[in-house]
C-alpha cells in the first residue's frame, strides 16, 4: 500500500499527466514563451501545474507551496514543491523524457517525492525509510565500481547559465567513464541513478523543484548525493552530484580538476 501522502501526490500526478499527455499529442497548438534564452513555458505548464494545484490544495489547503510557474504560495511550515514539466525543452520537441514532480520538505528535508513520465507511465516514489519504486518495483543503484565502466548523466548548461570550464568536466568525464547522457530533465536524471541505470550524475545551477523529489529517491535506493565538492547537500543547493556510492569519489575528482 501507497504511504498516504504519496497516494495524495500519485492522484494529482495522474490526473494532471492526463492534460501533459494530450498536449503532448497536439505540440502543434503549443504555445511557447521564452522566460530568458533557452528557457521556456508553455501552455501545458501552466495547465499541468494548475490542475496539481487543484488537486493538493483540497487535501492540504494550509500548506505552502513552492512552484516553477506560480512562485511561492505561504502558507504553514509543511511545504510542497511542484515542477509540472521538468524537460519543458523536450516536451516542445516532443521527445518523451519530461516528467512531472512533487515533493513534500519539512524543516527543510524532503520526505516525500515522487516523479512521473505519464508518457512512458513510470511512476517513480519514495517516503522516507519506505525505500524507492517504480510503479511496483523496488529501485537500487547499480553496482559498478570502475569509473570506466560507468555512464554519467548530466545536464549541459543553456542560455545564460552556460558557465566557464563546463567543457573540462565532459571532458574530464568523458575520458574516464563509459559515456555521458544528457536527458534533459533533471528529475529522470536521478530516477534513472536510482534505476541503476545511470550510474551518476550531477548538475549546476539547478532548481530545487527538478531535482527534489530524486534527491530522496536516490538516497532510499542506495546512492549518495553531495554537493559537488562532495560536501552535505541541503535544499539551498544549486548543484548536485549524485551517484551509486561505489564511484563517489573518483566521479567527484573528475569534476574538481579545475
Ligand atoms: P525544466 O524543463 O523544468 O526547465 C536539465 O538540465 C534541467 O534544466 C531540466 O531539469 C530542465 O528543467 C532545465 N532546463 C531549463 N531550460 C533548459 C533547456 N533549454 N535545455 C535543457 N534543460 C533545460
Ligand atoms: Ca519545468
Amino acid at each position: 500500500m501507497l504511504p498516504p501522502t504519496i497516494n495524495i501526490f500519485e492522484k494529482a500526478a495522474k490526473k494532471a499527466g492526463k492534460i501533459l499527455i494530450r498536449d503532448f499529442g497536439e505540440l502543434e497548438n503549443l504555445q511557447i514563451e521564452s522566460k530568458s534564452l533557452g528557457d521556456f513555458v508553455t501552455n501545458a505548464d501552466l495547465k499541468v501545474e494548475k490542475s496539481i494545484l487543484d488537486t493538493l490544495n483540497y487535501y492540504y489547503p494550509d500548506f505552502t507551496y513552492i512552484t516553477e510557474e506560480s512562485g511561492i504560495i505561504k502558507g504553514n511550515e509543511n511545504t510542497i514543491i511542484i515542477d509540472p514539466i521538468d524537460g519543458t525543452s523536450n516536451f516542445i520537441h516532443g521527445i518523451p523524457h519530461v516528467s512531472i514532480v512533487i515533493a513534500k520538505m519539512v524543516d527543510r528535508e524532503i520526505t516525500d517525492g515522487i516523479i512521473y513520465n505519464p508518457i512512458l507511465n513510470e511512476f517513480f516514489w519514495s517516503s522516507k525509510g519506505r525505500g524507492a519504486w517504480c510503479n511496483n518495483r523496488r529501485l537500487r543503484v547499480s553496482n559498478r565500481n570502475k569509473l570506466s565502466d560507468c555512464l554519467i548523466g548530466t545536464g549541459l548548461p543553456f542560455g545564460e547559465s552556460v558557465y566557464n570550464n563546463y567543457q573540462i568536466e565532459i571532458d574530464n568525464v568523458l575520458r574516464n567513464t563509459a559515456g555521458i547522457r544528457r536527458i534533459g530533465s533533471a528529475a529522470l536524471d536521478l530516477a534513472y541513478v536510482a534505476s541503476g541505470k545511470l550510474d551518476g550524475y550531477w548538475e549546476k545551477d539547478i532548481n530545487l523543484w527538478d531535482i527534489c523529489s530524486g534527491i530522496l529517491i536516490v538516497k532510499e535506493a542506495g546512492g549518495v548525493i553531495t554537493k559537488i565538492n562532495g560536501e552535505k547537500w541541503d535544499v539551498d543547493c544549486r548543484e548536485v552530484l549524485s551517484s551509486n556510492n561505489h564511484i563517489h569519489k573518483e566521479l567527484r575528482k573528475k569534476l574538481s580538476l579545475h
